[in-house]
């Protein structure tokens, strides 16, 4: 999804890269499973088992090459991580209605207990620290500051998040704030939601509340999390709470959340003095099928919908109508000033990168007449994750370079990448090597990109811990340390453990 004038040459480039990737992925996978059988058939007893992976196969970098001020974290969402969905005052949201409906989570399951962070998070931020991690990035779940959406505030929320805070704090970590991660209060949504241009002012209000509770000791604040993610999904595909399949309603709710990212950062910066002002995207390497002028058609429309959407009116280019002209029904909802509005000047972006996406012109789905070919139909993939995503490390270099292109970006962090895959505890173990792989190989080109000159500053991992990943359920793992849904146990896995002895 991308490349449209700075781009338009790594989307030639990126035509050949898998197959050149492919091959380098594929020696380093035989050599580590050779390293490991070996180390096996030698008594893999006697290798201490928080060394085990890391020497399996040690990565060509280290820490230091990322330099002494780099930032490691890992990265959390209120609903995905909390449960306690109904206590101490809590209002419901709209992943609450909408992931209490059986039939809109692939697995039939909810998020009420998720990891029950709420009760357990003492524990769970000492796993962090015990990752030797520095930053702890997470976000507020709107509905226990303000239960109806606005008016009267709940305390006993506002102490939650300072408890999570002190803890953090107190651990020597650094507290992330994301003011947004898709938990709209369910009595907003009632009002239309983002659909509903009252829908920056409430959010405004939000922001006002949670950043003079919190500026004293927090300084480091993204305004949304993927905006693209929660309105595409959420408004236009209809997977996502709140469920509609709605071009009308997806428009307005685009150019709504467009205001309210500034709006938002407007806030952060007026109340929080010396603040670290940041929102995140969702990007995605995107590659044409084939170099057919219909298949890089299709890739541009891709990318003006699953990249540009929300970082162009951003950086004051308003919004990619020269990528794909049907975005144009957004100026509906354009008022007078509002394309000045709509600019910030952040102190960072943060870019989530999971995959890229291989687009061909298609008859289905009409209207924007291209889709996705399925990685299952890629030529030989090293990996696909448990949310049918390729494996394709490449891919994070070029939206680094892509994003760090825009005008005035300054800071980059990857404030989320990672992976999910089928973990099992063994013996009290989870030797999840394909995740540590994933990680080297990532890491990898985070670190050509930064030698490139992009000014990459920080990696979060997604995630902490395995937790409700929205509408899959709790099938596909996230994390770096394992979540048994029944018990409430975790367990460290090898990942985590690689971490911690990488980060030393
Ligand atoms: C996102 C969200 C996370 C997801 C993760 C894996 O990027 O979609 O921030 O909440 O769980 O990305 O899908």
């Amino acid at each position: 999804m991308s490349y449209s004038y700075v781009s338009c040459l790594l989307l030639f480039t990126s035509l050949f890269s898998p197959y050149l990737n492919r091959l380098n992925a594929t020696t380093a996978m035989n050599r580590r499973d050779m390293i490991k059988m070996a180390a096996l058939g030698a008594g893999a007893m006697l290798i201490p088992n928080e060394a085990y992976s890391y020497f399996l196969d040690k990565p060509a970098f280290t820490k230091a090459d990322f330099g002494p001020n780099f930032k490691w974290g890992v990265a959390t969402a209120a609903y995905q991580i909390e449960g306690a969905y109904q206590e101490d005052g809590k209002g419901v949201s709209i992943w609450d209605t909408f992931s209490n409906k059986k039939k809109n989570i692939k697995t039939g399951e909810n998020g009420n207990v998720a990891c029950d962070f709420y009760h357990r998070y003492p524990e769970d931020i000492a796993m962090i620290k015990a990752m030797n991690m520095q930053v702890n990035r997470f976000s507020i779940a709107w509905t226990r500051i303000l239960p109806n959406g606005t008016g009267e505030v709940n305390q006993k929320g506002i102490d939650f998040y300072h408890k999570i805070i002190d803890r953090t704090l107190e651990l020597g970590l650094e507290p992330w704030i994301t003011c947004y991660h898709w938990d709209l209060p369910q009595a907003l949504q009632d009002k239309g939601g983002w659909a509903n241009r009252e829908s920056v002012e409430w959010f405004n209000n939000f922001v006002d509340i949670i950043t003079k509770a919190y500026g004293d000791k927090v300084k480091n604040w993204m305004v949304l999390n993927e905006p693209m993610a929660f309105i595409g999904v959420g408004y236009l595909l209809g997977m996502h709470a709140p469920g509609y399949m709605s071009f009308k309603k997806f428009y307005a709710a685009t150019h709504h959340a467009a205001l309210a990212q500034a709006e938002g950062a407007r806030v952060i910066r007026a109340n929080v003095k010396d603040a670290n002002v940041g929102t995140t995207f969702s990007c995605s390497a995107i590659t044409p099928k084939t170099n057919a002028p219909k298949h890089i058609k299709a890739a541009a429309k891709m990318d003006a919908l699953l990249n540009r959407l929300f970082i162009e009116p951003a950086v004051g280019m308003g919004y990619p109508l020269d990528g794909w002209s049907k975005l144009k029904g957004i100026l509906k909802h354009v008022k007078e000033g509002d394309m000045e509005k709509l600019k910030f000047q952040y102190d960072f972006i943060g870019i989530q990168n999971y995959t890229r996406v291989m687009v061909k012109h298609s008859l289905w789905p009409p209207i924007i007449w291209a889709n996705q070919v399925k990685p299952k139909k890629l030529v030989g993939p090293e990996d696909i994750t448990d949310m049918g995503w390729e494996v394709y490390p490449e891919g994070i270099h070029q939206v680094l370079k892509k994003f760090a292109a825009y005008p005035g970006i300054d800071k980059i962090y990857v404030t989320e990448n990672g992976a999910a895959f089928p973990d099992t505890v063994e013996a009290g173990q989870v030797h999840d090597t394909k995740r540590i792989q994933f990680f080297k190989d990532y890491l990898a080109q985070v670190l050509r990109a930064k030698k490139e000159g992009v000014n990459i500053q920080g990696y979060f991992v997604w995630t902490l811990m395995d937790n409700f990943e929205w509408a899959e359920g709790y099938m596909p793992r996230f994390g770096l340390v394992h979540v048994d849904f029944e018990t409430q146990k975790r367990t460290m896995k090898d990942s985590g453990l690689w971490f911690k002895e990488f980060l030393k």
